[in-house]
């Protein structure tokens, strides 16, 4: 889309305007209308107190300038409605912005092959919630689910259900589990992420057949430590909207959360904690604690509380790495 502007010199000047759905180092590709156009950034873009190593996020809508069909210049991002982020790198004060202006995040978790952590789903659930994103569980490989992991199975979707997600039990490969999730989908902006090799670009390369996305066997990933997926970068869905596939992620170190609002953005811990004696209990040493007193009448899963703990302590260094 562009529109046009007579400025005070009178001249007039053609505003380009397009979303990101791509970037790769220095070069963003923007989406305007039905063109596609490369672009490089003009200056330097800040957030407040945090240094951001993607400027340009995939999602963005910006402003180009571009006087020839090769290329053009991302001249001002527009602010954002909102964006998933995380801390690139332990002890960093750098942080990546994973996307921005999506309607709803999916997370994809995987019972095994590879078993995704517990404390990585809450620290993702608590920064979607932080930035007002509702996100929809889907957990795949459910055709790798043995007799033995079917009580994990059902205890997860109990846990998350009752901290107010919906669970979606997909297998890609038996191509279970697609329809339901295509519905949730329609007509919105989707982010995807979860670990590598849980699966995301193959659900991709199943509902978009064109796209041909790279998989990457896990056996094969876990002998070279790469990625299949390198760059996020966004897919218009055949049924309407757009899903944003991502690299898959080792960890997620939490970017500004304040301490006292860990337990607000826990959805299950913040409902119960209204019977807490304290009205700033922080669910960790205070008599009284309804919180605390949930996990020992087995209310609440003591997974959900060791991940507070441990993000409200800032312990367990080992999901705070990107
Ligand atoms: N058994 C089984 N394997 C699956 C299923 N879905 C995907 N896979 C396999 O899991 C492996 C990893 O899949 P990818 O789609 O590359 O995973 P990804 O999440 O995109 O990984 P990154 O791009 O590295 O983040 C591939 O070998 C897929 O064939 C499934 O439902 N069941
Ligand atoms: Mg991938
Ligand atoms: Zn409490």
């Amino acid at each position: 889309m562009y529109f046009s502007i007579v400025n005070s010199y009178n001249y007039l000047l053609i505003l380009n305007t397009g979303v990101v759905i791509k970037t790769t180092g220095s070069c963003h590709l923007v989406k305007d209308g039905n063109r596609i156009v490369r672009c490089k950034i003009r200056g330097i873009f800040r957030e407040k107190n945090i240094k951001i190593t993607n400027p340009v996020a995939v999602g963005d809508n910006v402003q180009y300038e571009s006087d020839n069909h090769d290329g053009g210049i991302i001249t001002r991002i527009e602010s954002r409605k909102n964006y998933i982020i995380r801390r690139s790198s332990n002890f960093s004060k750098e942080a990546h912005i994973i996307a921005s202006n999506i309607d709803q995040a999916l997370l994809m978790i995987a019972v095994s092959m590879p078993e995704t952590p517990l404390e990585f789903i809450d620290r993702f659930l608590l920064t979607a919630e932080a930035y007002h994103i509702p996100v929809v569980l889907i957990i795949n490989k459910t055709d790798l689910i043995t007799k033995d992991k079917t009580e994990k199975l059902q205890s997860f979707k109990q846990t998350y259900t009752f901290a107010g997600y919906t669970c979606i039990e997909m297998s890609v490969n038996e191509k279970k589990g697609i329809d339901s999730l295509i519905e949730i989908m329609r007509n919105k902006t989707n982010l995807l992420a979860g670990n590598s090799g849980v699966g995301k670009s193959s659900l991709i390369n199943l509902i978009c057949p064109d796209m041909n996305l790279k998989t990457m066997d896990i056996s094969v990933s876990h002998k070279t430590g790469k990625h299949a997926t390198t760059y996020a970068e966004m897919i218009p869905l055949p049924s309407g909207g757009y899903i944003i596939d991502t690299p898959g992620l080792r960890g997620f170190g939490i970017v500004d959360i304040e301490k006292n609002e860990i337990g607000l953005y826990f959805n299950d811990i913040f409902r119960i904690s209204q019977g807490c004696s304290f009205y700033n209990c922080t669910h960790i040493h205070e008599p009284g604690c309804a919180v605390r007193k949930a996990v020992e009448n087995g209310i609440l899963a003591p997974s959900r509380y060791q991940s507070y703990v441990n993000i409200f302590t800032d312990q367990n260094e080992k999901y705070r790495t990107g």
